[in-house]
């Protein structure tokens, strides 16, 4: 076999599949391996014509296909199957050519291959692909880690099949080292999910609060569609939403069960934040709204529960309030993407991987799920000042919070009486007013701390450590 393939795909389900298509109809001669060897035959005899592709039946064939240094990309499923693969091929492979993982890694998995196979002088490029299926084809959001080194002759063939922001620009970027490309896609999924939680919450309220039908909501979300909330899930949204069930003839958000599965990602992203101290109580309640769902059983023993008496809203006062939802969704859209961006920023500083925000935000622009008009301010914000410490410290954007502060808090008021739940709303305005509060209640936790274990409390007008001696003259020691 020649060795002419430029990259070479192993795993070659729906993503892989899609992917080696996109590198081939690049012009790229692509090498194509599956475990199971149908998956290679049939994609060559469905798409073979679709460009250059060298099929390979075993793991020798497929390296020696390979150009060096060889590109190696792996699209298994993420966890052991990508270990399996890395051992079956690492002994074939050697110094400078690189594996490139595109499945939904763990970050903290990629930095232990990374650091392995470093050892052996392969580079090992942890990467997340967003986009799906679609995306995969067409042109997805890459989110390459690894060494600088292994992007060189990496990253134009990445910034070939990606897809490109509205400016012409590739969404790709080197994200920076080792695990940092998948630590960024993890963040991706959270926001993902909080985009997702706040849109079902808009929804929600729409049609409990201001009493409008799926089809009207359709309607709703299409103009919002064409303004700052323009966006992949605004846009599919309004679709779903008008999309009526051929069976019964009844909207198809109403013959859907109401339970939603929370995968990896959407978790990881706020496993670690607990770990690194980021406050990211928006994607976490959006986690925790999927986990609820799921809970039948609970909910059934919960229906009789005791809620208010609901209050019908005439024409005028729904349409009023559908303009404040918009508000509301747009300011704790910010709210979530500022938390999604600390937690990148605190992942950045603790792992040293130096990641530049605004880039992160500008390769978002297009084929990812979460691509929206938005981010383009996002990266104006973070190019007009690197060191932001929030996006709510923007102008821009604090000037549009102010604006929509107190439509955001008549919605939660109305939500809050209606009955509605509205946690990922209400997590966002929390997490706005605590960041903005003068005096917090943490003085408070730290004096009971120290009354009930003696673990000490600093003081605004003083250095050091502190001790009050609780039970007795409560005098004061330094401690
Ligand atoms: P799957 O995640 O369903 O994985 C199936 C592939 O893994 C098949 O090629 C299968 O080979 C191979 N595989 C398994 Br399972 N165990 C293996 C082993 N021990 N050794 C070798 N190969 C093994 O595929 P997918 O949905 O295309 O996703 C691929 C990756 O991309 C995943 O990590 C996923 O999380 C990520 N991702 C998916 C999406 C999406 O929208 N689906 C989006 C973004 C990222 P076989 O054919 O021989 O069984």
């Amino acid at each position: 076999m020649s060795t002419s393939a430029q990259i070479g795909v192993t795993g070659l389900a729906v993503m892989g599949r899609n992917l080696a298509r996109n590198f081939a109809r690049n012009g790229y001669t692509v090498a194509v391996h599956n475990r199971t060897a149908t998956r290679t035959r049939e994609l060559v005899a469905e798409f073979g014509h679709e460009g250059d592709f060298v099929a390979a039946e075993t793991a020798k064939e497929f390296v020696a296909a390979l150009e060096r240094p060889r590109r190696l990309v792996i699209m298994v499923k993420a966890g052991d199957p990508t270990d399996a693969v890395i051992q079956e091929f690492a002994p074939l492979l050697e110094p400078g050519d690189m594996i490139i993982d595109g499945g939904n890694a763990h970050f903290a998995d990629t930095r232990r291959r990374e650091r392995e196979l470093r050892e052996q002088g392969i580079h090992f490029v942890g990467t997340g692909i967003s986009g799906g299926e679609e995306g995969a084809l067409h042109g997805p959001s890459i989110m390459p880690g690894g060494s600088k080194e292994s992007y060189e002759p990496l990253g134009p063939m990445l910034e070939k099949i990606s897809a490109k922001a509205q400016d012409g620009a590739p969404c790709v970027t080197h994200v920076g080292p080792d695990g940092a490309g998948h630590f960024v896609k993890m963040v991706h999924n959270g926001i993902e999910y909080a985009d997702m939680q706040l849109i079902g919450e808009a929804y929600q309220l729409l049609r409990d609060v201001a009493g409008y039908s799926p089809a009207r909501i359709a309607d709703i979300f299409r103009t919002w569609n064409t303004g700052r909330l323009d966006s992949y899930l605004i846009e599919i949204t309004a679709e779903v939403l008008s999309h009526v069930d051929a069976a019964t003839g009844k909207p198809f958000v109403d013959v859907v069960v109401d339970q939603a599965e929370q995968k990896g990602t959407g978790r990881w992203t706020v496993q670690i934040a607990l770990d690194l101290g980021v406050p990211v109580s928006g994607i976490a309640e959006a986690v925790f709204a999927r986990s609820l769902s799921g809970h039948a059983a609970l909910r059934e023993a919960s229906r009789g529960l005791a809620g208010p008496k609901p209050a019908a809203l005439d024409e005028a006062e729904a349409a009023v309030f559908a303009d404040r939802v918009e508000q509301a969704l747009y300011a704790s859209k910010i709210v979530s993407y500022t938390q999604g961006f600390h937690e990148i920023a605190a992942g950045s500083a603790e792992y040293g991987w130096d990641i530049d925000l605004g880039a992160v935000s500008a390769i978002w622009r297009g084929g990812c799920i979460i691509r929206a008009a938005f981010l383009d301010r996002i990266r104006a914000a973070y190019d007009a000042r690197p060191d932001l410490p929030s996006l709510l410290s923007d102008e821009t954007f604090a000037r549009e919070i102010a604006a929509a502060q107190d439509d955001w808090r008549e919605v939660l008021v109305a939500a809050t009486r209606q009955g509605v739940a509205a946690p990922g709303f209400a997590a966002a305005l929390a997490y706005y007013d605590a960041l903005r509060a003068e005096r917090l209640p943490a003085a408070l936790t730290q004096g009971q701390r120290d009354f009930f274990g003696a673990h000490t409390y600093r003081r605004v007008d003083r250095d050091g450590s502190f001790h009050t001696l609780w039970g007795g003259d409560r005098s004061e020691a330094s401690a």
